[in-house]
């Protein structure tokens, strides 16, 4: 009897245990449906009682998808269906007016898109030739950062990543809220994203990170070997993913960019150049420009297919491998809101024994905007970001070279920008090299105002006790402009600085002097245009300032301020063509 009521007790105990533990299962799946953002992608997370390797874990989460991937092969009909634009009717015009005004896009046309359109394939044929081994290739978490962002724009990114990623690479999207205000992406976005099963993480901040940390803080939730960094406007196209990887898996310290294809603000739609070689480079006020590839870089590659190897990056979408990207920095925590990280890895990478690529069968679009529809002011109410973060990445990375983003912002040399210890301590770390070294091996041909010049400084006559200067007059130097005089402005004036190069180029960052002298031959103006080898040449002789095609000199003869500078018949005697270049410090 002992021995029954023992036995009984045993079998009741194994009962209750066992559905107990079922019990707790059940309710650990129903729990991961519910939040399926709890997916901290750590190795050993404990689903419940039962264990899960990764792979099988993710497919585990993932079968609770209610999201169906569109099949791309069937003709889609609708708006903007196959990238096409869309047109608004009369009546919805104003509303898309002013969203221009508001969000520098048109949400309304936005909104009337499936969030799965149909994009081209505008890959040229020998990407799509390619074939990728997926099984062998490492996994990606795609990070897309957003503060307040429009929620068609927004969902179609995450659709698109979705849709357009092989599984086997797609470990997860982070969604990164850097503190959006706006309501729909508060409550009726956690619910929007269960349909991706644990596919989509949403990790919210509640304070505003900007743009630079909230990278950082996505980047660190990523559990994927990759991680891709993209703005919440974008759309990537077939075959985005895998070329990415694939280079990463070759080379582990190469930061890679997809092609950037443009959508238009205005009606949404898609424009991409399969054939599109362009190149990232930088202005001397630290922005980023787009450039042709260089020659020796066409040489080097041997197929179309080959990665671009580019001096900088524009910064939103770029991929990298996880380790290695904090391994070289991640970025400066220290740079607030917007502006500056982009080259600032640009520099790091390279210098610190890394690369920056463009990969051409990876496209992805970004719908480029006019302005920016959130909140520019940074910490301690700085309204400069951009100016006080790259002052932060002249000082750690461009050596004396900083000089030359000073010629520009003189206004920001006594500026407190933080502390850069941690900074420059990570260069000496990873025993980076000079930033000459990049000048010389990774840009080469940058033209740099004050070295290898005949002359540089603010180039002025004086007349009557009177300085008159060459000047911009804030014309706009990515096109051509006339160039004009003005009384010299001194200290650091950005606009008066010219160069008189070793080959005879009388210029600026980008334009070259060209005089344009009418049919009498004695008289013209002169034309800033994009500098190339057979912009004219001029002579520094005496004063004078010679123009070698027209044999007219540069002279203010009559001129008053704001007027354009002449070139006329050359007089040694005249004041007015009398030229000196002046520290522009002084
Ligand atoms: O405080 C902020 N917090 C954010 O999370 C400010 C912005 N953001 C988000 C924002 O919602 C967006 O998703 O950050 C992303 C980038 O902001 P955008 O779209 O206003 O920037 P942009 O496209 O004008 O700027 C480019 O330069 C920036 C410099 O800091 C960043 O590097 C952007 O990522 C970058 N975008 C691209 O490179 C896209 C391609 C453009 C080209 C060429
Ligand atoms: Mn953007």
């Amino acid at each position: 009897n002992v021995v029954n009521a023992v036995l009984l007790l045993c079998c009741f105990i194994v009962v209750v245990y066992y559905y107990r533990n079922v019990r707790r299962i059940n309710q650990d799946i129903d729990q991961e449906h519910k939040r399926p953002q709890a997916n901290s992608g750590d190795e050993s997370e404990d689903f419940g009682v039962i264990r899960l390797a990764p792979h099988v874990r993710d497919e585990f989460v993932r079968s609770s998808m209610s999201h169906v991937i569109p099949d791309y092969s069937q003709k889609r009909d609708g708006p903007g269906e196959d990238g096409k634009p869309v047109y608004l009717s009369e009546s919805e015009k104003a509303e898309g007016d002013s969203d221009m005004k508001n969000w520098f896009m048109n949400v309304k046309a936005s909104d009337k898109i499936s969030l799965d359109r149909s994009l081209p394939d505008v890959r040229r044929k020998e990407c799509k030739d390619i074939k990728y081994d997926l099984k062998k290739l490492p996994s990606a978490s795609v990070v897309i950062i957003f503060t307040d962002e429009a929620w068609t724009p927004l969902m179609r990114t995450v659709h698109s990543v979705v849709n357009r990623s092989p599984p086997e690479l797609l470990k997860e999207v982070v969604l990164l809220d850097d503190n959006s205000q706006r309501e729909e992406l508060k409550g009726h976005l956690d619910e929007y994203i269960k349909r991706f099963g644990g596919l989509v993480k949403l990790v919210r901040k509640t304070v505003r990170h900007g743009l630079i940390r909230a990278k950082l803080a996505g980047a660190k939730e990523a559990t994927g070997q990759v991680v891709v960094f993209l703005d919440s406007h974008c759309e990537a196209t077939a075959g985005w993913l895998e070329p990415l990887v694939a280079r990463i898996a070759e080379e582990r310290t190469a930061i890679l960019c997809p092609m950037i294809d443009s959508i238009a603000a205005e009606t949404m739609a898609y424009h991409g150049d399969p054939y599109a070689t362009a190149v990232g480079g930088f202005s001397w006020a630290l922005h980023f420009t787009w450039e042709s590839m260089p020659q020796r870089e066409q040489q080097r590659r041997k197929s179309p297919t080959d990665y671009i190897r580019s001096p900088t990056m524009a910064g939103g979408l770029l991929a990298a491998d996880k380790e290695y990207f904090f391994a070289v920095g991640g970025y400066d925590e220290e740079m607030d809101i917007w502006g500056g990280e982009n080259l600032e890895i640009s520099f790091r990478a390279w210098t610190c024994g890394g690369s920056i690529e463009f990969i051409p069968c990876s496209h992805v679009g970004h719908i480029f905007r006019a302005g920016h529809p959130y909140n520019m002011t940074g910490r301690n109410n700085n309204k400069d970001v951009h100016g006080t973060n790259s002052k932060r990445l002249a000082e750690v990375w461009m050596d004396d070279y900083k000089r030359l983003y000073y010629m520009h912002r003189s206004d920001l040399k006594d500026k407190d920008v933080g502390d850069l210890t941690s900074r420059k301590e990570l260069r000496e770390k990873l025993k980076c090299r000079p930033f000459k070294w990049y000048l010389d091996n990774i840009i080469p041909g940058k033209f740099i105002f004050d070295e290898n010049v005949q002359a540089y400084g603010t180039l002025y006559t004086f007349v009557d006790g009177y300085r008159m200067c060459i000047d911009t007059l804030q014309k706009d130097e990515k096109t051509s402009h006339t160039l004009g005089v003005f009384p010299c402005q001194g200290k650091g004036s950005s606009p008066q600085q010219m160069s008189l190069s070793n080959e005879g180029h009388l210029r600026r960052e980008t334009n070259c002097a060209q005089a344009m002298v009418g049919r009498d031959q004695e008289r013209g103006t002169v034309m800033m245009t994009h500098c190339h080898g057979g912009s004219d040449k001029w002579t520094y002789e005496g004063q004078l300032l010679r123009n070698t095609r027209s044999g007219l000199c540069l002279s203010t003869d009559g001129l008053k301020q704001s007027d354009d500078v002449i070139v006329t018949n050359c007089d040694s005697r005249s004041d007015h063509q009398k030229w000196r270049f002046a520290d522009p410090n002084k």
